[in-house]
């Protein structure tokens, strides 16, 4: 098999990275994994359209039958929202997904590698995987966080999802030399909430200095990934007091259910959604509208400052 045949760049995505004009990322668990059909393509849909709003192009991406899917059209995006057998790939499952002509839906860590591959520099997505709660015991760390280690792509997060030990993955990122920068805020988001009361050491307040930092980082050889946090807005947000009791309850009943790895994060966000009466999807629909909007910016000021000054590698 040829591996070009494997890897499907939309027409309308390939033309923007020719013309070297902005482009986002976006993954597709959320899609298969993180959301109910048909709010799922609903809100897939509202990601991609806030994304042109703020003049860069959607490339949602996903492996539809083995192949490499840079950029979705409306029937494949409806079609990979209804399938129920999609399978949620990270780095460790992606030769598989491929080789066995799977459908597949990519997490941050899969999403990133092929938005690598295709040439994209920045990324939205809801939260991050990260470091899970009693981690000392389960060692369950999301391959999320060794990608930022090394694959050169800027991802806008509403910080990590929090159901995490969010202090612990803060560490596993210092250590693995990942810069988290605050956009306007000072603090590490909390997901549903605006704050968490973890302190970040970096923080910008504009779209165009975070774009400078990813520039910088490129020309200075640094390879890995740009952790950018974005705090759900104001008006979406759920209170960390409110939030806790569910989450608690939620990982109470995943651990009744002996539910772990992979299935362990769509569980406890399905969990949640039934408990909260939909309103944590409502928030996390919200935030992942606010990280789509952000990242276009991002990727139209990326393209300014390169127009500028033209890449020399140090
Ligand atoms: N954020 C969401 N919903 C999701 C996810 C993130 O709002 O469904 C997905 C992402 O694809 C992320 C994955 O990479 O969960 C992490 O899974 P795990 O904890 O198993 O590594
Ligand atoms: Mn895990």
């Amino acid at each position: 098999m040829n591996w070009m045949n494997e890897f499907v760049v939309a027409d309308e995505v390939l033309e923007a990275l020719n013309n070297h004009a902005p482009v986002v990322a976006l993954e597709s668990t959320i899609i298969s994994h993180g959301m109910p059909y048909p709010e799922n393509v609903a809100v897939a849909k509202r990601v991609e359209d806030t994304v042109r709003k703020h003049g860069a192009v959607p490339a949602t991406i996903a492996i539809l039958k083995g192949r490499i899917h840079v950029g979705l059209t409306p029937d494949q995006l409806e079609q990979f929202a209804q399938t129920r057998d999609v399978m949620k790939c990270s780095r460790r499952d992606l030769p598989f997904a491929v080789s066995c002509e799977l459908n597949g839906a990519t997490t941050v860590s899969a999403t990133m590698i092929i938005a690598e591959m295709a040439g994209i520099d920045v990324f939205a997505t809801g939260g991050i995987g990260g470091v899970h709660r009693g981690a000392e015991l389960n060692f369950d760390v999301s391959a999320d966080l060794q990608e930022f280690a090394h694959t050169s792509v800027a991802v806008v997060s509403a910080g990590a999802k929090a159901i995490l030990d969010i202090p612990k993955t803060l560490e596993y990122l210092e250590t693995l030399g990942v810069p988290v920068i605050g956009l306007d805020t000072a603090e590490f988001p909390a997901f549903y909430s605006r704050t968490s009361g973890l302190a970040l050491s970096l923080s910008l307040p504009t779209t165009a200095a975070i774009a400078a930092v990813i520039h910088e980082k490129k020309r200075m050889n640094l390879n890995g990934g740009i952790l950018i946090a974005n705090p759900i807005p104001a008006t979406h947000e759920i209170p960390a007091h409110e939030i806790e009791p569910f989450i608690n309850q939620a990982l109470q009943q995943a651990a009744e259910n002996g539910i772990d790895g992979k299935e362990l994060t769509p569980f406890l966000l399905k969990t949640l959604n039934a408990a909260t009466a939909g309103k944590s999807q409502q928030a996390n629909e919200q935030l992942v509208l606010n990280n789509a909007a952000v990242a276009a910016q991002i990727a139209c000021d990326l393209i300014a400052i390169r127009r500028k000054q033209p890449f020399i590698a140090l």
